[in-house]
């Protein structure tokens, strides 16, 4: 792409909301209890009138669910759990029909242990797939560094058919592929070419800065691995072998925990060719303290702020920003970062209104259109998910007190966000016919699609569907400049985005008091284009209002919600 035409075309992904489906959780059309294909295709026609434009599938690959559906033993197949190809093929044209695009889930820096490149890789020292994993002699008799497991434990497990270690940066049934070995990002390379040749349009690829490993840690001191310098050589191979020619329809997004502001301008700069846009952990990562992801801490607004108007800062003459508050690892936004008790409507639709005007691409997770909570979990069996149970299970052997652990995973568990999506007030909230495989939430009755959908004026679901309407009608919120006011109030989340003559402000009140507006702060604000509130008070902003006015020099600039 040059310069020209990425200033005089802007890529169609920066007026575009994703969405995202975790499949198991979803829907399900056969009653086994867990969400499937089919359950998709019924459910289309939701995604259609939300008004998204790209959906994003969480793994439905051949797969022995050991993180469901993140360690594949097949990428050629879809898992019998979920449908066949010929399913997946007519959801692809469902979609396609419906103006919509579908991305798949690519998982190549680790695969199952029970994909048939590992079975062979382990079964001998001198088999010729032996290199396509990570594979390290005992030092000391010990793990050959002292990586440890995402998912608790050593990073290492020890094969005895051969007597080495292979490394797993998550579960042990996730092996790390070697990407230094040409012949796997080969076979990885056509794999991908068959996914687009299918139809596909695009991968969210998980935890793609992991695939170059710095290959004097491997062996050493080391406690954590580093981003290997190799990355950016792979991702543009990655772009020649699979993208080149056919990558102005297509979207790439790449999962990075740990990614700096400088990388991402590097991974998502437009003239170098590796992706278009990165999932960055700076703004989810504020919250946990230096003890881990379950010890919590006390949300803090200016902080938030603070990121990720860095994040806008920096990618803002080159690159491009995705933008979430929640996805299948993570604890549900309104609650983790709203009231979702007394301000559920007003909380959630806030925080779909700060996110979707900044300038980058929305995300939406399923269930956050209709403001789904966290699951409320008060016993260990209610729990599913792989990191969940090994952390309990780690802490709680170590001397940890069981109903401390509970607490903090009642907040912080993956499994938060898993719970099956609640279409209806009826028996398992619509999901199935069946007992589901991870207990739907027990607000179902009052939280659910078909509640929401009725709500009027109050309903999540019609704010989520004026957002994106706002982003496809207005260049300034899909493009426009971003300047952040009043960084220092605990309260306030006060923006500016410009483009030419049009000048959004958007205002937001995160806070359960109501709130004066700083003396001049909006000052000929322009109209009201999007508001929670039917009614407002220039100068004051209610309980968790959100509040976007438009100053517009251009002629027509009429309020279009
Ligand atoms: O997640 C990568 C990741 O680093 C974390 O978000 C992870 O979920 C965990 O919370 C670490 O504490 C990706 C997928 O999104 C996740 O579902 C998979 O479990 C993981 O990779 C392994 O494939
Ligand atoms: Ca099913």
């Amino acid at each position: 792409m040059t310069t020209e035409l990425a200033t005089e075309t802007p890529a169609w992904w920066t007026r575009a909301v994703v969405y995202q489906i975790y499949p198991r959780s979803f829907a399900d059309s056969n009653g086994d209890g867990i969400g499937d294909l089919g359950g998709i295709r019924a459910k289309l026609d939701h995604l259609a009138e939300l008004g998204v434009d790209v959906i994003w599938l969480s793994p439905i690959y051949r797969s022995p669910q050991a993180d469901n559906g993140y360690d594949i033993s097949d990428y050629e197949d879809i898992d019998p759990l979920f449908g066949t190809l010929a399913e997946f093929d007519q959801l692809l044209a469902e979609v396609h029909e419906r103006g919509m695009k579908l991305v798949m889930d690519l998982v190549v820096n680790h695969t199952s242990d029970e994909h048939p490149w590992f079975v062979e890789s382990r079964s001998s020292r001198d088999n010729p797939k032996r290199d396509w994993y990570i594979w390290r002699d005992p030092v000391d008799a010990h793990e050959p560094n002292g990586w440890t497991s995402a998912f608790s434990g050593p990073a290492w497990s020890l094969d005895t058919t051969t007597g080495q270690y292979y490394l797993h940066l998550f579960a042990a049934k996730q092996p790390d592929l070697n990407w230094q070995n040409p012949e796997v990002r080969g076979a990885v390379f056509a794999m991908m070419n068959r996914w687009l040749d299918r139809g596909v349009d695009g991968f969210r690829m998980d935890v793609i800065n992991f695939i170059a490993k710095t290959e004097s840690e491997l062996v050493g001191e080391s406690v954590h691995p580093s981003m290997g310098a190799q990355i950016h050589d792979y991702l543009q191979e990655m772009h020649r072998e699979v993208f080149a020619g056919r990558d102005t329809e297509l979207i790439t997004v790449g999962e990075m925990p740990g990614v700096t502001v400088e990388d991402a301008a590097l991974f998502t700069g437009a003239e170098r060719n590796e992706l278009d846009m990165v999932f960055q952990f700076e703004h989810v990562g504020l919250d946990h303290s230096d003890a881990g992801k379950f010890d919590n801490l006390p949300f803090d607004l200016v902080a938030l702020k603070t990121s990720l108007a860095r994040w806008q800062t920096g990618l803002a003459s080159s690159g491009w920003n995705s933008l979430y508050f929640g996805n299948h690892d993570q604890p549900r936004s309104v609650s983790r970062f709203g009231d979702d008790r007394r301000y559920r409507y007003e909380s959630a639709t806030l925080l779909a209104t700060i996110l979707h005007l900044h300038r980058g691409t929305p995300y939406i997770y399923q269930g956050d259109e209709i403001g789904m909570t966290n699951a409320n979990f008060e016993s260990i069996e209610q729990y599913k998910d792989i990191e969940s149970l090994n952390h309990f299970a780690e802490v709680v052997g170590a001397g940890a007190e069981p109903a401390t652990v509970l607490e903090q995973m009642a907040f912080r568990s993956r499994d938060n966000a898993r719970t099956p999506v609640q279409w209806t007030p009826g028996p398992h909230a619509g999901f199935t016919t069946a007992e589901p495989w991870i207990h739907v939430n027990s607000n179902a009755s009052t939280i659910n699609v078909q509640t929401d959908r009725a709500a009027g004026d109050r309903s999540i679901f019609d704010f989520y569907r004026r957002l994106i309407g706002v982003r496809h009608e207005l260049p300034v919120v899909a493009l426009g400049e971003f300047a952040l006011l009043e960084p220092e109030h605990p309260a306030l989340y006060a923006f500016t985005r410009t483009l030419g003559g049009d000048r959004l402000l958007v205002l937001g009140n995160w806070s359960n008091e109501r709130l004066r507006l700083p003396e001049g702060l909006a000052d000929d604000p322009g109209t009201r284009l999007i508001g929670n509130y039917p009614e407002w008070h220039e100068a004051v902003l209610e309980p968790w209002e959100a509040r976007v006015y438009r100053r517009s020099e251009r002629a027509g600039a009429e309020p279009v919600a």
